[in-house]
């Protein structure tokens, strides 16, 4: 299709007739939008059937990736900035008196994610098809996704999500495909091999997503998995007059996938969550080996046709419905079935905190899955045997191997089952990669040392840079031509302008200008020219916001003492708390506190703000890195396992002040150490401090002004004279401290100092700025997904 504004603009009014059956004069904004999308995505669906059938008829080996979560954003600007019609669409819309602008600021994302992990499987998707490497993303559909939160009184309040209310655009239901997935009933073992006779059968049904590449004709798609019931009604049940009995089953079924968990501090025990986990894989695999058979292959081919990636331990259970189907269904043996599985899989480890780490109980799973919890035990018989031989006399470490917990309650470990199966383990900076080979998967390590690997997570340039920024994009792209959006290391180019006063300048106004768009937005409630420090990512201990809001405090008082040494500074926060976890919960409430006291003040609030921007999305994400100067990543070290926020602040021209956790390490080692402001404990000094009895009291009686801050908390100056509010926040920081934010408090405030001083000396900070930018080019997921490729699946 050529398109031109004229025929596109009648296209997308045809659209509003013969799919929504509106004429223009009674179209409501959400009817202009779905037939502008409608009129996108039949661009979409062309490109999508030609890559289908190309890689049907040539056989390519194809990446499986499987994800419980993906956080991929709106749709709209992503679509046509891939098929290169932007510039037509915006004037098509001006020709019907409509405007693009509006149309993309309406839309709703589905928030099919929780933060980084979502997302970056979403950038790994857009990469994957940039690269024009075939994959298919596997997930669920969940009818709610992420909550909405709003704010009251200073409190996080949940909203359910309603991306689907309005209609998603995007999709394209299969009517074709369906596959049943079994849950509980009971095993028969006789000649022929295991059958499964579960109690309940539950459908699923895909929804696909188009995922158009860059630049290139290639597009892929995600398959997204809804349950509905076996049956519409159970017509036995029916029969007999059980009504109740077969409306409840339909909907039980159809529960299913109704809603994302959110994570809460102790995800296990959700008999849901596991049902959903594996109601995802099965249908992700069933749906693999019937594309398959279909194109002409057969089932010992699957793991030349297939790279399957286990996005976290959530699709760990693919491991033993792969070994089921292939015995079971494909009557393959033992040998050969655990030989298809360990080459087609591999993992991805997000996480080395302890209460992430996924481990269901026994009895759920024995209920659940018999068939699987048979298969498991005999994975962990014959790789105990292997430990065994390797280790001999040493039951201390095959117990600690195990894929069955012994630890209190008996336990499937997801972690090890995945390490097991898989012929790679990566992590997801090399920090983290390191700390799992020493850590969490020691014992595996030293078993198999070369399955270990690290893969450093990136971010989509497209989204990130080019769509989040176009002022940005379009700068660098007049220095230095377009090719950086699908070369990222081309930015490199950028760096001989880091001293040329007038691209400095253009440099300036292009951030000003954003800052300036984030300001009105958010009702002024910030002075554009101030330093504008964001802290944007999920609410955590380890991430410590906490820290942040200690050093807002410590401005704070400063101020009312009369020092105005620090710079203009707008501190910005956004992020949700998981509903389930009351200290995340209460340090957002603290953060409302700060930003009120500030306000209140006529002698601070010139000088400072405090602002928290509710509902951090990726839509709202967009907005935040393009306006900010200061990245905040400042957890403790050893905790974060990568961050990909660090990554879309740098890209966007901010400096970082952070702690030499997860990807920072790499980030700062890329644009130099002097362009980025290191403060706090290392990893390694983290350890030795707790092992050496850390007292957080201690810190106080040496550390004045951090002592002042938490009895100002304590005293309610910042809830409204209630002691009680933040009762919990201060006793747990001073009496425990498990995230060390008392111990990096000076160095992290002295590092605040630093980075004032160089906000004082504009020329120098454009100069980082750029420098930063240009050095950034790693931290593209085009890189990380070349290393996948070609450490990981064997492509060619
Ligand atoms: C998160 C880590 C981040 C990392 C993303 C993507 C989970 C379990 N882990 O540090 O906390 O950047 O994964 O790898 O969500």
């Amino acid at each position: 299709m050529v398109d031109n504004p004229r025929s596109f603009a009648l296209e997308v009014l045809e659209k509003l007739s013969v799919e929504l059956a509106k004429f223009p004069g009674v179209a409501t904004r959400n009817d202009q939008y779905l037939a502008l999308a409608f009129a996108v995505r039949d661009r979409l669906l062309h490109r999508w059937v030609d890559s289908a059938r190309s890689v049907l008829t040539h056989k390519h080996r194809t990446v499986i990736y499987l994800s419980a979560e993906y956080l991929i954003g709106p749709q709209l600007g992503s679509n046509l900035m891939a098929l290169g019609l932007e510039e037509t669409v915006r004037e098509a819309m001006t020709e019907v008196g409509l405007s693009l602008d509006e149309m993309l600021e309406h839309e709703e994302e589905p928030g099919l994610g929780n933060g980084g992990l979502g997302r970056l499987a979403a950038c790994f998707m857009d990469s994957l098809a940039t690269l024009g490497i075939p994959a298919v993303g596997h997930g669920l559909r969940y009818e709610f996704g992420i909550f909405d939160q709003d704010i009251r009184d200073g409190w996080q309040v949940e909203r359910t999500d309603t991306w689907l209310r309005h209609g998603f655009p995007w999709e394209i239901r299969r009517y074709d495909v369906e596959h049943a997935v079994g849950f509980g009933g009971y095993t028969e073992h006789g000649a022929g091999g295991a059958r499964w006779f579960p109690e309940r059968i539950v459908k699923g049904v895909p929804y696909d997503v188009p995922i158009a590449g860059y630049g290139t004709p290639i597009t892929n798609f995600l398959r997204l998995w809804s349950a509905v019931a076996a049956e519409e009604f159970d017509l036995d049940a029916f029969q007999i007059g059980e009504y109740w009995r077969a409306v409840d089953s339909k909907i039980r079924s159809e529960n299913l996938t109704k809603v994302l968990y959110p994570n809460d501090t102790s995800p296990a025990g959700k008999q849901l969550r596991l049902e959903q986990q594996y109601f995802f894989v099965s249908c992700a695999l069933q749906d693999c080996l019937r594309l398959i058979l279909l194109g002409g292959g057969t089932i010992d081919q699957v793991a030349d046709l297939l790279a399957i990636q286990l996005n976290d331990t959530h699709p760990t259970l693919a491991v033993p419905e792969l070994m089921r189907l292939l015995m079971d269904i494909h009557r393959l043996g033992w040998d050969q079935a655990w030989s298809i599985t360990h080459r087609a899989f591999s993992y991805t480890n997000h996480t080395l905190m302890p209460e992430a780490l996924e481990t269901w109980p026994l009895p759920l799973v024995e209920r659940l899955l018999p068939r699987h919890l048979e298969i498991i035990y005999e994975i962990n018989r014959h790789f105990l045997e292997q430990v065994r031989t390797k280790f001999p006399g040493d039951d201390a470490r095959v117990r600690r191997m195990s894929l069955i917990g012994e630890d209190g309650d008996k336990t499937v470990r997801m972690a090890h089952l995945a390490t097991v199966a898989s012929h790679h383990v990566n992590g997801v900076a090399e920090l983290h990669s390191q700390l799992l080979r020493e850590t969490v998967l020691r014992d595996f390590a030293e078993l198999w040392p070369e399955r270990f690997t690290n893969v450093t997570n990136g971010v989509t340039p497209r989204r990130f840079v080019a769509l989040a920024n176009p002022g940005l994009g379009e700068l660098i792209t007049e220095a230095i031509g377009e090719d950086w959006i699908c070369d990222l290391d081309k930015l490199r180019e950028l760096e001989p302008l880091a001293d040329d006063a007038t691209f400095q300048e253009r440099w300036r106004d292009v951030k000003l200008a954003n800052k300036r768009a984030l300001a009105t937005r958010l009702g002024n409630a910030f002075d554009p020219e101030a330093l504008c420090d964001a802290q944007c990512k999920r609410i955590h201990e380890y991430k410590r916001q906490h820290l942040n809001l200690l050093h807002a405090i410590a401005l704070y008082q400063r101020l009312r003492d009369g020092d105005d040494s620090d710079v203009p500074r707008t501190i910005l926060i956004a992020g949700k708390a998981a509903p389930g976890y009351r200290a995340a919960k209460v340090i957002i409430r603290l953060a409302h506190g700060v930003a009120e006291a500030i306000a209140a003040d006529p002698r601070v609030r010139e000088k400072l703000r405090v602002v928290f921007m509710p509902d951090f999305s990726v839509k709202n994400a967009q907005r935040i890195y393009p306006a900010a100067d200061l990245s905040e990543q400042i957890s403790t070290a050893g905790m974060e396992a990568s961050g990909t926020g660090n990554m879309k602040f740098t890209l966007n021209g901010a400096l970082t002040i952070g702690t030499l956790d997860g990807a920072n390490v790499e980030i700062r080692a890329a644009v130099g150490a002097e362009h980025f402001f290191l403060f706090g404990l290392t990893a390694d000094e983290v350890l030795a401090k707790k092992r050496g009895g850390y007292s957080p009291r201690e810190v106080l009686t040496r550390d004045r002004e951090l002592a002042n801050a938490i009895e100002l908390i304590a005293s309610g100056a910042f809830s409204r004279g209630d002691r009680s509010v933040f009762a919990s926040l201060v006793q747990d920081l001073v009496d425990r401290d498990p995230f060390l934010v008392l111990a990096d408090f000076r160095s992290y405030a002295d590092a605040q100092q630093r980075v004032a001083a160089a906000w004082r000396a504009p020329g120098a900070w454009l100069r980082s700025s750029i420098l930063n930018v240009a050095r950034a080019g790693h931290f593209s997921s085009d890189r990380s997904i070349r290393e996948y490729a070609s450490k990981i699946w064997r492509m060619r």
